[in-house]
């Protein structure tokens, strides 16, 4: 019996022969899944192929694939796509398959992967597979290593995962537009042996930003820096689903930045271990205990942590700018300002004129201030305690009791045992003012 080595070694007729095999498999395309909505799907379980603990992806989901010869294929599809930023608000995007970011690639270390790319956008693109280790001709830098996908054509990528790890893809064409649209996905290679870097629940997203004016629908592309939307897999709080966890489980969040800038991710409650990179999985000896993880750009970073006290955890960027939503920028301090007489005479010609910030800015996550359509309020939000006065890179580790395995629909808000809640001091207040004046 010949081996495969023999074979494709054989003869220039052999090779010939095992290139035309690939041709014939690529003439028929992969059905290419559609996702009209930004919930968060369960985990896919693999139906075919090495079997892998999957991913969840917050507020996105996982690509399906077929087998084919022994090749696992799958098809994205470059195009325009509406997507709900948060509830009250849609966004004019760019994506794949329906949804920015695109779905989530799952495979395993040692699969022979196929990925076909249609392109229906208005203009040419390509797919570079940040961290995967490939040849370089599937590197997917336009002009560099491939020609541009033009509109209306289909390209393939073929090439084995040499290693597991969490990864991302986004094109290397016109990049400042198209990222700027939401073009971007994650891509999670899981280990060949399942039981090895094994967690109980294991989730996935990016980190994205747009800058769309209030009011309006398409991100302004040639924003360099000051984005108004600080985004999670293209969603801002109150639109990025909690992140739902059973106590004692050991919980991976892998993520990835592809914004301009650099942002802390901060968990309350627990610390966790930064346990993998774009450049792979990090030895024990070599993690050290946090609480904030700092995101470069153009980088992923999976924390892990053991999910031992039960609560409602905040979980967000460190950059308290980056909690909030558009709106929110470029509005004068008025802290300390007494506005009173002025205001009575702006009402006179404009009668709706409100007066906000005189005590700080909380005001705005209670008044319900007349927004422009399609516009967030800049800081929202209810919790079971009053306003949230959040926006932008926020969301909640729920972590409960006696959760069943693959259970991850919003359980409400923590019941606190009696005794355990902040509470306010009833006695006698101490006098105040400044320390000379006060009596012994
Ligand atoms: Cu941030």
């Amino acid at each position: 019996m010949m081996t495969r080595r023999q074979f494709l070694g054989g003869s220039g007729a052999a090779l010939l022969g095992a290139v035309l095999v690939s041709k014939a498999q690529a003439a028929s395309l992969p059905e290419a899944p559609i996702q009209n909505n930004a919930a968060t799907l369960p985990p896919l379980v693999p139906p075919s192929g090495r079997p892998y603990q999957p991913v969840v992806t917050l507020n996105g989901w996982t690509l399906p694939w077929r087998m084919k010869g022994g090749w696992k294929e799958f098809h994205l599809i470059a195009e325009p796509v509406q997507r709900e930023i948060a509830p009250g608000m849609t966004a004019n995007l760019w994506g794949y398959n329906g949804q920015s970011p695109g779905p989530t690639i799952e495979c395993v270390e040692g699969d022979k992967v196929r990925i076909f790319v249609t392109n229906k956008l208005p203009e040419h693109t390509s797919i570079h597979w940040h961290g995967v280790l490939l040849p370089n001709g599937m590197d997917g830098v336009g002009g560099l290593t491939q020609p541009q996908i033009p509109a209306g054509k289909t390209y393939v990528y073929e090439f084995v995962m040499k290693h597991s790890g969490t990864f991302m893809y986004h094109p290397h064409a016109d990049e400042m537009v198209q990222m700027a649209m939401g073009m971007m996905g994650s891509l999670v290679v899981h280990p060949k042996d399942p039981n090895r870097y094994r967690v109980d629940r294991d989730f996935v997203f990016l980190i994205n930003a747009f800058d769309i004016d209030p009011g309006s629908y398409t991100p302004k592309v040639n924003t360099m820096l000051d984005f108004n939307l600080w985004c999670w897999n293209s969603r801002v709080f109150p639109g990025i689903d909690p992140i739902v966890v059973r106590k004692e489980d050991r919980v991976r969040i892998r993520m990835g930045n592809l914004t301009m800038t650099n942002h802390p991710i901060h968990i309350h409650g627990h610390n966790f271990s930064v346990t993998c990179t774009d450049g792979g999985w990090v030895q024990k000896s070599a993690q050290w205990p946090e609480t904030t993880v700092d995101m470069p750009i153009g980088a992923l970073r999976a924390i892990e942590f053991v999910a031992d006290a039960p609560g409602d955890w905040a979980f967000h960027c460190h950059k308290s700018h980056h909690l909030m939503n558009a709106m929110g920028h470029d509005v004068p301090t008025m802290i300390g300002v007494d506005h009173r007489g002025l205001v009575e005479k702006i009402n006179k010609l404009v009668p709706e004129y409100m007066v906000m910030g005189e005590r700080g800015m909380a005001d705005m996550g209670e008044m319900e201030m007349p927004l422009p359509d399609n516009t967030l309020p800049m800081m929202t939000g209810q919790g079971p305690f009053g306003p949230l006065e959040m926006g932008g890179m926020f969301t909640v580790v729920k972590i409960r009791e006696g959760l069943a395995r693959g259970d991850y629909k919003d359980p409400g808000w923590y019941g606190h045992p009696k005794g355990t809640v902040a509470y306010e001091w009833k006695g006698t207040l101490p006098e105040s003012g400044p320390p000379e004046r006060r009596k012994e």
